[in-house]
């Protein structure tokens, strides 16, 4: 079954069902109240279930026979991911700055088989920014805009140095992870460390991966996010000449339900970085 099916075709129907679901997140920005989840920084709101809702029903109804992930009808150690084509979705990523009207919100649709992403969209309501990517074939923003949008000037390799690094804080904020991403921020940014050239953090996992995959970050590690923040903008990124590895060291491929991620732009250098960004990481994530 998965040879037939027509990639253009997946990545064309999850355009214009980001779009419809962009009008649905624009409509109610600012109008919903939140709950929490886990705790008081893992947050939800009605937008997300509505969005969710939307979005499961017309890719029920389309493709009846495909599978379907969502960040809010997640049981957990219920819903598994099979080999089976699956629609894997975060309805939106960046809840955070959704409450907040901070504009770094996105939906984002991804579409896996045999569990590997195989076409991503990614959509920025509030900035107007849709990219695309299938495997094999490229990855674009607003449809014509070839990534990664900014090349590495010429015959400069990536270093730790001279990297502009997407980070989060995640909702765990004490215990192992916690103390293992702050000390390996401060490794990162001190002048007796590398001193990278600074951090950034969307609040967005998807567009995080979308900024490496313009060029506009150089890397972004995370752990503790889901195969529904990252699948979409898996593809997006590799189709720009980057990767998705281990957020520990020593994982060349990791699963896409991995939940710990180092994500990397191309280019000279990479390889090199990623060793040492696995070199400066202060302990292990676990999950
Ligand atoms: C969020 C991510 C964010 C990550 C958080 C969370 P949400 O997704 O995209 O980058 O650090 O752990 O998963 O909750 O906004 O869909």
């Amino acid at each position: 079954m998965a040879a037939n099916i027509d990639l253009v075709e997946i990545r064309d129907f999850l355009v214009d069902l980001a779009k419809q679901a962009g009008e649905l997140i624009t409509s109610n920005t600012g109008k919903t109240s939140y709950d929490d989840k886990v705790n008081s920084v893992d947050l939800v709101t009605e937008t997300d279930a509505a969005v969710e809702k939307l979005v499961a029903t017309i890719c029920a109804e389309k493709y009846p026979h495909f599978e379907f992930m969502g960040e809010e009808s997640y049981v957990p150690g219920v819903t598994k991911l099979t080999d089976k084509p699956t629609f894997i979705v975060d309805p939106i990523d960046g809840t955070t700055n959704f409450i907040h009207s901070f504009p770094f919100s996105c939906t984002s649709l991804g579409f896996a088989i045999n569990r590997h992403p195989v076409v991503g969209v990614v959509y920025n309501p509030f900035l107007n920014l849709m990219y695309a990517g299938i495997k094999g074939r490229g990855s674009f923003l607003n449809g014509t805009q070839k990534l990664p949008l900014r090349e590495p000037p010429v015959g400069s390799k990536l270093t730790l140095q001279n990297a502009l690094i997407g980070i989060e804080w995640g909702t765990q904020r004490s215990g192992v992870n916690f103390e293992v991403k702050t000390d390996t921020f401060k490794k990162l940014a001190a002048e007796d460390g590398n001193m990278v050239h600074g951090f950034r953090s969307l609040g967005s996992a998807a567009m995080n991966m979308c900024a490496v995959a313009a060029g506009q970050l150089d890397a972004y590690w995370e752990g503790g996010c889901y195969a529904w923040d990252v699948c979409a903008g898996w593809v997006i990124l590799t189709e720009a000449g980057g990767r998705v590895v281990g957020g520990n060291p020593g994982i060349w491929e990791p699963a896409v339900d991995q939940r710990i991620y180092l994500a990397v732009r191309g280019g000279d250098g990479s390889e090199q970085f990623i060793e040492d960004f696995w070199d400066s990481i202060e302990g292990e994530l676990e999950y």
